[in-house]
């Protein structure tokens, strides 16, 4: 057990977990493919399932980033997702918990538009698109991930908030008898905000899919956040709300440990957590898995995650030791 690990808060116990994981993974394809039967649904296992496939076509966007891609298993089956439970492990093991239909989300607060909206009324309006991002968990590990979505800037237009709406909340769904939720891992429900001009940000999506497949629970079905410059936790899964706001609103992990999640969770080299630096990380693309980025050397952090050319002008001013 090498330290970084215990400060990424891997235990070797995951990291047994995840061994056994992929190759019962394995022996199950290789059974598969010989025509074995019998295996399917050994208990507490769930393979990375196939989605259904987005309606075509999907636009490329060009904010695709051209890093190569992470692979969708490693996509699918190395999450953080803490309803679902605490180990990168469990969101794909207890997926298929998560009650995605019907779904619908609440919108209120400081707009004109205020509604309970179904999933389809949400995205009737906007074409699907593919951008390719990198994604910086705060744990030190990366991916490179092909979103399907829209700009969140685009739903925001139509619910017309007004004047007074400084901020945008968000809350995942509640469903109690999802692992995590019934230990209280965290406070109930998962939120998260952002600035108004942060959630117009054209580079600000909400995502439906991903590789041209609709999101399996694990990645946040049926509809979650993406905010590439900001560390993974800011881009809240399964949303069932957004809210206008005038204040500041309260977000997961600042209310769990204030001193070290701030509200802003921009990605920054050169502002360490407490407990480890952020100067690098493991970056989980090609053929490298969850499992073996704990062999792979680490590579530099960028500054906004590389997207500061597109975003740093919105935090003109502001200290960013502080406001963190
Ligand atoms: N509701 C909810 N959203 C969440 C989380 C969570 O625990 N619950 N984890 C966050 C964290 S820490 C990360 S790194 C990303 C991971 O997204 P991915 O598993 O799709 O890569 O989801 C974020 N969104
Ligand atoms: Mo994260």
């Amino acid at each position: 057990m090498q330290d970084w690990m215990k400060m990424a808060g891997i235990r070797s116990s995951e990291i047994t977990d995840q061994a056994l994981f992929k190759r019962r993974r394995q022996f199950l394809q290789a059974s598969a493919a010989a025509g074995v039967t019998g295996l399917i649904g050994v208990p507490g296992i769930a393979a990375a399932k196939d989605g259904v496939p987005l309606p075509e076509p999907i636009i490329k966007s060009e904010f695709s980033t051209t890093d190569e891609l992470s692979s969708k298993e490693t996509i699918t089956t190395y999450n953080n997702f803490y309803e679902l439970g605490t180990d990168k492990g469990d969101p794909v093991r207890y997926a298929d918990r998560l009650r995605t239909e019907p779904w619908s989300i609440t919108v209120d607060g400081e707009c004109d538009n205020p509604g309970v909206y179904t999933l389809e009324d949400i995205m009737k309006p906007h074409a699907i698109e593919e951008r390719i991002y990198r994604m910086r968990c705060v744990e030190a590990w990366s991916m490179v991930i092909p979103w399907n979505g829209f700009a969140l800037a685009d739903l925001i237009k139509r619910m017309k908030p007004n004047s007074k709406a400084k901020y945008v909340a968000f809350e995942t769904v509640v469903q109690d008898d999802l692992p995590g939720v019934s230990r209280n891992v965290l406070d109930w429900p998962y939120r998260e905000g952002l600035r108004i001009d942060e959630a117009m940000h054209p580079l600000t999506m909400l995502s439906v899919g991903i590789y041209g497949e609709e999101l399996l629970g694990q990645n946040g079905a049926p509809i979650r956040l993406v905010v590439p410059w900001k560390y993974g936790y800011k881009s809240i899964k399964s949303v069932v709300r957004i809210s206008f706001v005038e204040e500041q609103p309260d977000t997961s992990w600042n209310l769990s440990s204030p001193r070290e999640y701030g509200f802003y969770s921009n990605v920054n080299p050169d502002r360490s957590h407490p407990r480890w630096s952020q100067a690098k990380e493991r970056r989980l693309a090609g053929n490298t898995s969850g499992l073996s980025a704990l062999f792979t050397s680490k590579t530099k952090t960028q500054f906004m995650n590389g997207y500061a050319e597109q975003v740093a002008s919105l935090y003109d001013g502001m200290d960013l030791q502080t406001n963190h």
